[in-house]
Parts: C-alpha cells; sequence; structure tokens
C-alpha cells in the first residue's frame, strides 16, 4: 500500500514537472529564423493600440522606431523639451506575438543632442537591447530578439543618465501576444502614466526645463496620462458604447511613482496583474502599475456615463493630471443606476428636510421682477441658504448677514463677481469682520441675477432688478 501511494505520488510530481518545463519552453528558439515569413510591425500611438495579430506561426517582424528631441506642450501654456520614441509622449506601442524574432533598428535624429538606445522588457539579453542599440545622433542600429515570453511590456531610453532620459519622456510598451493570441474585445486602448519635474511650479507658463533636484526627491509637479494634461480628456478622451468590452494595456512609465489605477464609475472585470498572460483577479477597483510595469483590465460596459481614469492617489488626478476619460455612449440603464432622484436641503441647524423636485430647475425663464424673484427664491433656497440661513440672518463668526448687509447693498458689481467667483479674505459686514471662503457655485447668468435680485430684495433691502446681461459682463473680468 505504501509503496503505491509513493508511487503515485512520484508519477504526479514528474507529471507536474513536465507540465511546468512545457510551460516555460514554447517557443522553438531553433526555427531557422531565414526561413520566417517577414513582415513590417504596426506600430499605434496612444491611446491607439496595434490590430490584433491574427497569425498563428511565428514570423520575422522589423521593427523600425525613431528617437527625436522636440519642444511641445505639456499642459496649457506650459511647454517642455521632450526627448521621445517616435516623435510623441509615450512612444508607439508595438505588437508582436511569442515566438517571433524581431530585427529591431533604432535610428536617432541628426538634430538630436544626446545619444539614445532601447531596453525593452520584453528582450531576454544583454541590457534588454540597450547596448546593442546604443546609438549617436545622425546613427542608427539594428540588433534581433526572439520574443520568448508573452505579455505587455514597457520599453524606455536606458543612456545614462538614464532617469534623465526616462522623465523627459523616452518610454512606451510593447505587447507580445500569447501564442494563440488574447481573446477578442470590442475596444483596445493604451494608456501610459508617466511624472514630469519642472523648474516651475505646477501650471507655470513657459518653457520648462527638466529638475534634476526635483526628480531625485521625487518631487512630481505633472503626473499624466499618454504625455500631457489632457491628453486623455475634453475631445481627447477615448469613446466606446454600452454593451461594449473593453481592455486597457496600461503602462507606467514613471520615472518614479507607482500608479494606483482606478476608473471612477466601473469595476474591472478581468485583471491580467503586472501585464503578464493570466487573468489573476476578477471585479477589481483599482489595480498597482509599477514603475516600469503594466497591467491589462478588462470591463463590459453596462449603462451610460463618462467613466474618469485616475490614478487614485487623488491629488496627482486633480491637482497633478492624471486624469482621462472614457465617454460611454447608450442608453442610460435606470436599473443599473438612476442618477439623482431626490435633490433635498439638509438644514441640521433648522428645521425639516426640504424636497426640491426635478422640475423646479427646469423652471420657465424668468423676465419680470416678480418672476426673477421667485426663480431668485428657489435658487437661494438651494444654494446660498446652507451657509446664510434662510433669513438671510447668516451665522455670527461664520456666514455673513445678506439681511440688510451694508456689504452686499454697498457696490452691485461687487456683490455679482461675489457670486460668480466666491469671495475669500477680511471683510466686514454690519460692523463684524468675517474672514472665510465662499465658493465659487457654478451658477450660470440666469441663476445669479435672479437670486441677486432675490437677497437685494428680500429681508428688507431694497434694489433695482439684476439681469443676466450684468452678470456676464462682470463674469469677464
Ligand atoms: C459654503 C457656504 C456659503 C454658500 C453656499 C454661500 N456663501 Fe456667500 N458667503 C460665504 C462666506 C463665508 C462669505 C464671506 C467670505 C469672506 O469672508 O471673504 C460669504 C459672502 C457673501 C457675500 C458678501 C458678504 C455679504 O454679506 O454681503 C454675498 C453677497 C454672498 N456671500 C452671497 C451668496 C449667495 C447669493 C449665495 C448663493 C448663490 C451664497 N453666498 C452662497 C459662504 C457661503
Ligand atoms: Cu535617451
Amino acid at each position: 500500500m505504501k509503496s503505491a501511494l509513493s508511487l503515485k505520488g512520484i508519477i504526479a510530481s514528474l507529471a507536474l514537472g513536465a507540465f511546468a518545463l512545457q510551460a516555460t519552453a514554447q517557443v522553438d528558439e531553433k526555427i531557422d529564423v531565414n526561413k520566417l515569413p517577414v513582415e513590417e510591425a504596426k506600430l499605434a500611438y496612444a491611446p491607439e493600440v496595434p490590430p490584433r495579430i491574427e497569425r498563428r506561426k511565428p514570423a520575422r517582424v522589423k521593427v523600425h522606431l525613431e528617437t527625436k528631441e522636440l519642444k511641445k506642450r505639456l499642459a496649457d501654456g506650459v511647454e517642455y523639451t521632450f526627448w521621445t520614441f517616435g516623435g510623441t509622449v509615450p512612444g508607439p506601442m508595438i505588437r508582436i506575438r511569442e515566438g517571433d524574432y524581431v530585427d529591431f533598428t533604432l535610428a536617432n535624429h541628426p538634430t538630436s543632442k544626446m545619444p539614445h538606445n532601447i531596453d525593452l522588457h520584453a528582450v531576454t539579453g544583454q541590457g534588454g537591447g540597450a547596448e546593442g542599440s546604443f546609438t549617436a545622433p545622425g546613427h542608427s542600429s539594428t540588433f534581433s530578439f526572439r520574443a520568448l515570453k508573452a505579455g505587455l511590456y514597457i520599453y524606455h531610453c536606458a543612456t545614462a543618465p538614464v532617469g534623465m532620459h526616462i522623465a523627459n519622456g523616452m518610454y512606451g510598451m510593447i505587447l507580445v501576444e500569447p501564442e494563440k493570441g488574447l481573446p477578442k474585445v470590442d475596444r483596445e486602448f493604451q494608456v501610459v502614466q508617466s511624472e514630469f519635474y519642472t523648474k516651475g511650479k505646477h501650471g507655470q507658463k513657459g518653457l520648462q526645463p527638466f529638475d534634476m533636484d526635483k526628480a531625485v526627491k521625487e518631487q512630481a509637479d505633472y503626473v499624466v496620462f499618454n504625455g500631457s494634461v489632457g491628453a486623455m480628456t475634453g475631445d481627447n478622451s477615448i469613446k466606446a458604447k454600452v454593451g461594449e468590452t473593453v481592455r486597457l494595456f496600461v503602462g507606467n512609465g514613471g520615472p518614479n511613482l507607482i500608479s494606483s489605477f482606478h476608473v471612477i464609475g466601473e469595476i474591472f472585470d478581468n485583471v491580467y496583474q503586472d501585464g503578464g498572460t493570466k487573468i489573476t483577479q476578477n471585479n477589481v477597483q483599482t489595480t498597482l502599475v509599477p514603475a516600469g510595469g503594466s497591467s491589462i483590465v478588462e470591463f463590459k460596459l453596462d449603462t451610460a456615463a463618462n467613466l474618469i481614469l485616475v490614478d487614485h492617489s487623488i491629488f496627482r488626478a486633480f491637482n497633478k493630471g492624471a486624469l482621462g476619460m472614457l465617454k460611454v455612449e447608450g442608453p442610460h440603464r435606470p436599473e443599473i443606476y438612476t442618477g439623482k432622484t431626490v435633490d433635498a436641503i439638509y438644514l441640521p441647524e433648522g428645521s425639516a428636510i426640504q424636497s426640491m423636485p426635478q422640475e423646479a430647475k427646469a423652471a420657465p425663464k424668468a423676465e419680470t421682477f416678480e418672476q426673477r424673484m421667485k426663480a431668485g427664491k428657489t435658487v437661494y433656497t438651494s444654494s446660498c441658504a446652507a451657509c446664510h440661513q434662510v433669513n438671510g440672518q447668516g451665522i455670527p463668526g461664520a456666514f455673513p448677514p445678506l439681511a440688510k448687509a451694508d456689504f452686499l447693498m454697498a457696490d452691485r458689481k461687487r456683490a455679482i463677481r461675489t457670486v460668480v467667483h466666491g469671495l475669500e479674505g477680511k471683510i466686514t459686514v454690519n460692523g463684524a469682520d468675517y474672514d472665510g471662503i465662499m465658493p465659487a457655485l457654478g451658477l450660470d447668468n440666469e441663476d445669479i441675477a435672479n437670486v441677486l435680485t432675490y437677497i437685494t430684495n428680500s429681508w428688507g433691502n431694497k434694489g433695482p432688478m439684476i439681469t443676466p446681461k450684468e452678470v456676464q459682463a462682470e463674469r469677464k473680468k
């Protein structure tokens, strides 16, 4: 009995061993590369991704990439001298198949001031290709490699000072598809996060030089998706439709920061952690993308929404630029998400909760004084009363009064600007000092005209009607 058991064990471990061997040695390295069909690699610039590889046999693939140093936009009003692969940050994405034999040519543009090279994390061999691709300005180098392992890999320049070449924008992704290909999805996009370190602080206008000191201290001024602030928002947003499946190839060029990649309003159905070939987890909210690493995430779109891509180290998203948008077009599905159904005022100091139905917001446009007073009261109740109180008395020491307020009634233009832009700094109202912050509430000219007409004609105040035209005039200032 005993020996039979151990024999079983031996057979099992032998079988396991054989399987492991098979799993790690799928690529036939001895294939004669001169007999492989030759093709040119198709490159794609972010957020696009090169087409799926349909071929089921290895090929000899030619890749041509040019390094170029050029001045481009980093943020609105901010320029930077980027060092690039292919003229863009990130460099173009390369897509090949496991087992392919790649002839890689790196050309360094004659106008470059620096030598450059490339370290592809998909390469098994000295420096990941860095040693074989070191190229002076006006030269080109070629080396070849076998894509032994499938996965999503980062490539980057590895010329000294390495950190500086990466910080200036020299990275991109290479996808080595597994032999049988990745499962089909409706849409694929690439997102590469990275940071920039500039002499001036975030948003400072003009051409900004690289700041080595900040880079060493890892104090990034910009954290961005696909190379610049806004590269994936507004008109640059990526798009898909309800019902479609989406795959994001997410890379992190660093040079320093780890990304907590998250999509606001969506859950990743599948994550190929670290850009490997296995789905390692389902139903993930946020996945880590290490510097010099990657991740592949997949999800199905269930309802219309504007999904927001962020690094959930959240100041990077809202203050440094790590924001993107995926606009999902198609039907809203209230059985999944309703949108706001109740807009209620919550007044802990005060009385009962007042419910404000949605129709109140879409009231017909006010023209007459009476109409503006009525509409203004609605705006006041929903947008101002929480601080200035329903009766306009304010709260001593915190929120100034509007009722019989000398400050309010002394200068109507200033009152308009206060509601348009918000107000900060010390003010004196009816002899009492206030030093708080009133936020800009994002109201339109119509609402502001109405609410100002209302507050300057309530609780003992008396003034002329304020029109949207006057508000517009102050908004420009
Ligand atoms: C989050 C609280 C808050 C909300 C909401 C708010 N305010 Fe204020 N408001 C303040 C604070 C605080 C100040 C004083 C700012 C300062 O000290 O510089 C102020 C100042 C003012 C002033 C100038 C001072 C005065 O008493 O005349 C006016 C006018 C005013 N608010 C109108 C409005 C109107 C109209 C709304 C709604 C559209 C509104 N506020 C919404 C907090 C608020
Ligand atoms: Cu370089």
